[in-house]
Formats: structure tokens, sequence, C-alpha cells
């Protein structure tokens, strides 16, 4: 009992160290997801508390108190248990499923990226290659691993790549997206806050991905415009 409290300890020491950027969201887009991550997690969490009580209760209920080696009567089906233990996860997937595909259509970007709803968005080029991230913006401007991105606003990122799969990535503003050579796929991201993140390659792409990073500069939409004018 000494050594699982010392283990419990140390681990709630260690893990308080941990800043989890993903569950620390910057941006509406990243906001619905983590929101996903904890509905899924507490969903776990209390399917683990019931099974624990459950397991303790009948530990504590039917341990053997003096030897025994009767055999237990077979019982031969129960309607009413196998019923629960077919109907319950379905349910729960049902639960978990329906705000999970909400949201994915939801930040999925359908129809005419450069038109329609995305018409007055701030479009994005992003270019990955072996091992560095090039971005092209609406004005014709260019940088390399350094990304700025305008808050407030709804930015529409075309990604594609010129050899091998990549992955872009900013984890305090929104899932990962796959960057092919083979088609252009669209990242949305929506009302981001100001402040500087860090931005990686998630997809291993050979010996240098590690240091296939880029950082993100998200600025206050006049300091964005005044930047873009300047460059
Ligand atoms: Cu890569």
């Amino acid at each position: 009992m000494k050594s699982c409290t010392y283990l419990l300890f140390i681990t709630s020491l260690l893990v308080s160290g941990c800043d989890i950027r993903v569950l620390n969201p910057q941006s509406d887009t990243a906001e619905a997801q983590s929101n996903l991550i904890y509905f899924s997690f507490l969903l776990m969490l209390l399917v683990l508390i019931i099974v624990f009580v459950m397991m303790f209760r009948f530990v504590s209920k039917y341990r053997e108190e003096k030897v025994s080696y009767e055999i237990p009567k077979q019982e031969e089906g129960n309607r009413k248990l196998e019923l629960t233990w077919t109907i319950l996860p379905v349910l729960l997937l049902i639960i978990l499923a329906v705000p999970t595909v909400i949201v994915t259509f939801n930040q999925s970007p359908n129809g005419d990226v450069q038109d329609g709803q995305y018409k007055d968005a701030v479009h994005i080029e992003v270019t990955a290659k072996r091992y560095e991230w090039q971005f092209t913006y609406q004005n014709g401007m260019k940088t390399v691993n350094e990304l700025y991105l305008p808050a407030e606003e709804t930015v529409v990122f075309h990604l594609r790549s010129e050899d091998v799969i990549h992955s872009f990535w900013v984890p305090s503003l929104g899932g990962k997206v796959d960057v092919r050579p083979d088609q252009e796929n669209t990242l949305v991201l929506t009302n981001m806050k100001p402040g500087s993140y860090r931005g990686k390659c998630a997809e291993y792409c050979g010996t240098n991905h590690t240091l296939m990073t880029f950082t993100t500069e998200v600025m206050p939409e006049d300091e964005f415009q005044n930047f873009a004018e300047s460059s």
C-alpha cells in the first residue's frame, strides 16, 4: 500500500509538469476537438468505475472462506444479462458517435473551398517537402518554416506535398491532416487566439522528420494586414 501511494504521488508530480497542448485549445476548431476528447474520456471513466466497483464487490462477496471443491451449477443462457451486455455497448457507441460525427461534419470543408462559404476566408497554400514547410499567402508572399495567421478569422489551408506523405499539425490550433503528393487536402481553422504556437510534421517522412517543424504566429487582424502589406 505504501509503495502504491508513493507511485501515485510521483506519477501525479510528473503528470502535473505536462503541457498537453491538445487539451489547451487556442481556436474554436481545437476547442470542439478537445471537448470530444474530454467527453470520450469521461464516458470511458464511467465504464471503468462501474467495472471496478462490480469487480471489487464480486471479489469481496464471493471470496472463498473455507476450502471447498464443489463445482458450481452450470448456467445455460440468461436472456436478461445477454441483452444487457449487448445493448449497453451499442448505446455507448451511439452516444460517442453522435457528437463525433457532428464535429467531423462541421469541421470538414464541403463544396467549393475557394468559393462558397469560404469566399471571405484567408487562404494559405501549404507546400511540404522533406524537410521544410513553405507557406504562400494570397498576395503571393512566401515564408518558410514560419507561418503567420490573423486572429479571429477563418483560415483555409490548401495542403500539398512535393514528395512523400507528410502531416500538418499545430496541436494548439487543431488536429493533424495528411499532406499528400497526389491530392490537395484542406484544413479549416476558425477563431484563433493571438499567440505563438509550435507546428510540426506528424507523419514519419525520413531521417530528418523530427526537424520538420515550424513556428506559428497568430496576430491581431490589423497587425496581420500590416505584415502582409509590408512583405
Ligand atoms: Cu514530414
